[in-house]
C-alpha cells in the first residue's frame, strides 16, 4: 500500500571526503534537512481524513466516542489482552494507572528514563525511588530493585527501555514476594513481545505512549491495558472525573479522555504498522552493518526471536576507545543536520525536584550510560541512502577520533 510517508528529499547529501569538510569547520552540511529522531510515522493520509470527515459530520468529537471504542477493541486484539483504556497521552496515562493502583509511599522505578515516568509519581506525592539499569538491557535491575524496598515501598515501575522488554519474570517475582504492585511504563514497547507474549501482557498494569514521536501514534495518546476486570474498571471511571455512568461518580478522577481524531489518526496507525516496523527494521540493519566493528561504538542490538517495533536506533560510545566524546560527536552530527538525540541524558535523578533530594543517588550505570547514549534518526522518514550518510559521518568521525577531541576541545575553549 503506498502511504504518505515515504521520506521526500530535497536537495543531495553532501559527502565529507575529510574531517575537515566537516559542518562545524564551516563546511556545507551532509543533508539539505534535518533529520530527526521521532519524525512522525503517518500512514495513510486518505484513509486518516476519510475517517475524520466522518467523525466530523456524526459530530461526536470526544468523550468515548466510536473510534475510541474501535481502537480499543483493535488494540485488545492486538494485544491480546482483555482490556485496553485510551488516554489523552502517556503521562496521564501512567498517572491513572498509578491511582487505580492505589500507590502510596515509596515506588521503585529506573532514573534512565524520560522524565515523565518519574513525574507521574511525583505528581502524585509519591516519592520515586531511582533504581540502576542493568549494563547491557538498559532496563532496570531487578537485582537493585530488591535493595530499595522498604515497608514504605507500595510499586515497582519497570520501564521497557528502547522497546526490550524488562525482565518480568524476575520482577513479578520479586512483587509478590515483598506484596507490592507491578506496573510497566510500556512507552517505547508498543508492537514488540517477550517470549512470544505481546507487551501489554505483563505486571498489573500497562502503559503505552502514543506521542507523535512514537513508533505508532495519535498525535497525541497513550493507553492503559490489563486482564484485570476491577482495574479496568476503575481506570476508565478515573479517565472520565470518576463517572462510572452518567450521574454516578465514583472515584476522584480526571480528564484523561483520548479524542476521536486522535483514535482516527491510531486505527490508520494499525493498519499500517508492519509498513512502519519495516522501515524501521531495515533502517536498523542498514546502521548495523555499517557500524559494525567500529571500535568504541555499540549498536545495542535487539535479540531473539521476538517482535521489535525498532523504534530507537542506540548506540554507546565509549571515548576511552573513540577519543571524541559523545557530546563531540552530538555537536558534529547536529552541525551536518542529523538531530541524534542524548536520550536519556541526565538521569532523572539529576533533574529537579530530585536532585536536590537525591544528591548522592548511587547509580553508577545511569551515570555511565547517560554520558555514553546517543540516539540516532530512524522511522519511515528517513531513508536508507540517509542512514548510510550518517553512518559514513560517525564512521569518519572515529577515524580521526583523537585529532578532532583535541581540534574541538580548543576551539570550544576559545568559545
Ligand atoms: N515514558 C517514557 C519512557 C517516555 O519515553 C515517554 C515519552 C513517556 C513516558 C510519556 O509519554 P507522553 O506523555 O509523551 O505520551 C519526546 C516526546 O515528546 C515524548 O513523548 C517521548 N517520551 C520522549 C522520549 O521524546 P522530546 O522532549 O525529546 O520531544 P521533542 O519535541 O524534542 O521531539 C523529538 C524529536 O521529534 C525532535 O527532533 C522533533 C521531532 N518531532 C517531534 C514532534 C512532536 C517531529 O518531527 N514532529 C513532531 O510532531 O520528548
Amino acid at each position: 500500500m503506498m502511504t504518505s510517508s515515504e521520506p521526500s528529499r530535497v536537495g543531495h547529501t553532501v559527502r565529507k571526503k575529510s574531517w575537515t569538510d566537516l559542518a562545524v569547520f564551516g563546511g556545507k552540511p551532509a543533508f539539505p534537512e534535518k533529520l530527526h529522531v521521532g519524525r512522525p510515522n503517518i500512514g495513510n493520509r486518505q484513509r486518516l481524513l476519510e475517517r475524520i470527515d466522518a467523525a466530523l459530520s456524526r459530530r461526536w468529537l470526544s468523550n468515548n466516542g466510536p473510534l475510541v471504542q474501535e481502537l480499543e477493541q483493535r488494540i485488545s486484539q492486538f494485544i491480546g489482552v482483555k482490556h485496553c483504556v485510551a488516554t489523552c497521552n502517556g503521562t496521564i496515562g501512567l498517572e491513572i494507572a498509578i491511582r487505580t493502583l492505589g500507590l502510596s509511599g515509596e515506588v521503585i522505578v529506573p532514573s534512565f528514563t524520560f522524565v515523565a515516568t518519574a513525574h507521574a509519581l511525583q505528581w502524585l506525592n509519591l516519592t520515586p525511588i531511582f533504581c540502576d539499569v542493568d549494563l547491557h538491557t538498559h532496563n532496570i535491575d531487578p537485582h537493585q530493585v530488591e535493595r530499595w524496598i522498604t515497608p514504605r515501598t507500595t510499586g515497582i515501575v519497570g520501564v521497557h527501555l528502547w522497546g526490550r522488554p524488562c525482565e518480568v519474570e524476575k520482577l513479578a517475582e520479586i512483587a509478590a514476594r515483598h506484596r507490592v504492585a507491578l506496573l510497566f511504563d510500556a512507552a517505547h514497547a508498543f508492537g514488540c513481545s517477550h517470549q512470544g507474549r505481546m507487551v501489554g501482557n505483563f505486571g498489573n498494569l500497562e502503559v503505552f505512549s502514543f506521542h507523535a514521536t512514537k513508533f505508532f501514534n495519535t498525535f497525541e495518546g497513550g493507553a492503559i491495558v490489563t486482564a484485570d476486570d476491577a482495574l479496568a474498571a476503575k481506570a476508565r471511571a478515573m479517565r472520565d472525573f470518576g463517572f462510572a455512568s452518567h450521574d454516578e461518580v465514583i472515584e476522584a478522577g480526571t480528564n484523561g479522555k483520548m479524542s476521536e481524531v486522535c483514535a482516527a489518526m491510531g486505527l490508520t496507525g494499525l493498519e499500517c504498522l508492519d509498513e512502519f516496523i519495516a522501515a524501521n527494521h531495515s533502517n536498523y540493519q542498514r546502521y548495523q552493518t555499517e557500524l559494525a566493528d567500529l571500535p568504541g561504538i555499540r549498536l545495542l542490538p535487539f535479540e531473539g526471536n521476538e517482535k521489535f517495533n525498532y523504534q530507537y536506533v542506540v548506540v554507546e560510545v565509549d571515548d576511552t576507545i573513540t577519543q571524541i566524546t559523545r557530546d563531540q560527536m552530538l555537536d558534529v552530527l547536529q552541525a551536518e543536520n542529523v538531530l541524534a538525540r542524548r536520550y536519556f541524558h541526565p538521569g532523572c535523578h539529576r533533574m529537579e525536584p530530585y536532585r536536590s533530594r537525591f544528591p548522592d543517588a548511587g547509580l553508577p550505570v545511569t551515570e555511565m550510560l547517560a554520558e555514553r547514549v546517543l540516539v540516532l534518526p530512524t522511522g519511515t522518514a528517513v531513508a536508507a541512502d540517509e542512514v548510510s550518510g550518517v553512518c559514513e559521518i560517525i564512521r569518519l568521525l572515529v577515524a580521526h577520533g583523537a585529532q578532532l577531541r583535541d581540534v574541538l576541545a580548543s576551539r570550544a575553549a576559545r568559545t
